[in-house]
């Protein structure tokens, strides 16, 4: 089937639109382009003109692409949570007398990376012929952990019919159930109207069990727990056939793979992965392979050795944090950062997948995200994978759907709206309080969202 056709199902890549406070902050546990980037001078403008040109581009190749907006920055609401009282521009003043680390977190244009945003199961696969989305509670880190509400409300006000769409409430933000989305579930499958097989990666156990919970590993924890994967997919009526279970490898983590999406990459019934990815590689392909065949799809791994590509390597680079599309024609193309292209021992990898007859894997396009990628987010992180079919794309908000008319909207007012340039003290000018309220009232009402934001509806 023509996956680019109007009555099909397709996959809908939600970007995610970078926020007019982008800052290098250095405040992500486990990534090490954050940590290494710290307090370097940020260009708002340009990080959301190349997610822009990302969007455009995939757009204009036939992809379906969405948008999502960005969260209201700094965060105002949680200055009062934390005790802060005045107007909102004192309030701030105060949070950064009292500890500027608050200030960095409540200001991080984080949510950016959408594919942290939710996890989401197509209606196919649902015994309710509904799609499920759960926001992720991205309870490891502070600035992350305020995402999860504003995140409900944009994917209830975009998906609100709910006789399509079911919205579950985010896990227990607490370490047991740590969440971070979609960059650990990939869905593998002969084709999105086809079933699928749910391919949940976890790096710790969260309940307490006298044991360690994330064996091997020394240097960071890990974010996504056993125990929340199977929530999600409990929530989602998921049944044992359809889902498998995969420990992170405890090298990767510790190499700097916070997500799994910075170390394997999926689409249809292909699985593109470092051989150092999982803690138990042949099994979890076994386990894949005989549940795809129960379905009638046969799994296709690319695998990439370590003498190839070192696992230091791929994290530098983002290799593995590609959007492997499928292309009308049926065959794929993988979407990479730049870096990729730079790196001669990842570019030779590149041109051999796309040269062997064994993978549907055409082509590879790299694209400059540098400013999101020196946050630890490539051209995977920025989007969040939606398979929608004709008349669940009718049902939902069309307004979050992207095309050249849409593209230049969003450019004139980026260029209206954000600075070039952002340092970490900058973070303090109460100004930013007012534009960024401006900016995202004014990008409400372009999306037709309505009023999803706390500040738009209290005027806090
Ligand atoms: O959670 N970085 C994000 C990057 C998320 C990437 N997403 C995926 N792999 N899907 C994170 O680590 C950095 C913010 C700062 O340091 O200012 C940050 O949050």
């Amino acid at each position: 089937m023509n996956t680019f056709a109007q009555d099909a199902t397709r996959e809908v890549n939600f970007d995610g639109l970078v926020g007019p406070t982008h800052n290098y902050s250095g405040l992500a546990h486990g990534n090490i382009a954050s940590a290494s980037h710290r307090g370097l001078v940020s260009n708002p403008r340009e990080a959301a003109l190349q997610g822009l040109a990302k969007m455009k581009a995939l757009h204009d190749a036939g992809f379906a692409q969405g948008v999502l907006p960005p969260q209201p920055r700094p965060a105002i609401e949680m200055l009062d949570r934390l005790g802060f009282t005045g107007t909102p521009a004192e309030k701030l003043a105060a949070a950064w007398a009292a500890d500027p680390a608050i200030v960095r977190a409540i200001s991080s244009a984080a949510a950016m990376w959408t594919a942290n945003a939710a996890t989401i199961t197509p209606s196919f696969d649902a015994p309710d012929g509904r799609v499920h989305f759960t926001a992720a509670n991205l309870q490891s880190s502070f600035h992350r952990a305020i995402e999860a509400p504003t995140t409900a409300a944009a994917l209830g006000a975009i998906f609100a019919d709910d006789s399509h769409f079911a919205q579950h409430e985010a896990l227990p933000a607490t370490p047991a159930f740590s969440d971070e989305g979609a960059a650990n579930h990939t869905r593998l499958c002969a084709g999105y109207d086809a079933p699928g097989v749910h391919l949940f990666v976890y790096g710790r156990d969260g309940l307490d069990r006298g044991d360690a919970g994330q064996p091997g590993s020394k240097r960071f924890t890990a974010r996504q727990t056993r125990e929340a994967s199977q929530a999600i997919a409990r929530q989602h009526g998921l049944a044992a056939d359809q889902c498998v279970f995969a420990r992170q490898s405890a090298a990767a983590i510790d190499a700097g793979v916070f997500h799994n999406d910075v170390i394997a990459v999926g689409n249809g019934p292909v699985l593109l992965y470092h051989e150092s990815a999982f803690a138990d590689e042949a099994a979890v392909l076994a386990e894949l392979r005989e549940k795809m065949d129960a379905f009638g799809a046969t799994l296709v791994p690319v695998r990439v050795n370590s003498d190839a590509v070192s696992l230091e390597d791929a994290v530098a680079t983002y290799l593995f944090n590609s959007q492997l599309l499928t292309r009308a024609d049926g065959a794929m193309i993988v979407i990479v950062p730049a870096e990729c292209e730079r790196n001669p021992a990842v570019a030779a990898e590149l041109d051999r997948i796309v040269a062997d007859p064994a993978n549907p894997i055409a082509e590879y396009r790299a694209y400059d995200v540098k400013q999101s990628m020196d946050n630890g987010g490539g051209p995977a992180c920025l989007r969040l994978r939606v398979v929608l079919s004709a008349a669940e794309r009718a049902a939902m908000n069309p307004g979050v759907l992207f095309d050249a008319a849409r593209h230049d909207e969003l450019v004139a007012w980026v260029e209206r709206h954000y600075r070039d340039r952002l340092t970490i003290d900058d973070l303090a000018d109460p100004a930013l309080i007012a534009e960024t309220r401006a900016a995202l009232d004014e990008l409400t009402t372009l999306l037709g969202l309505g009023s999803i934001y706390g500040f738009q509806r209290v005027g806090r």
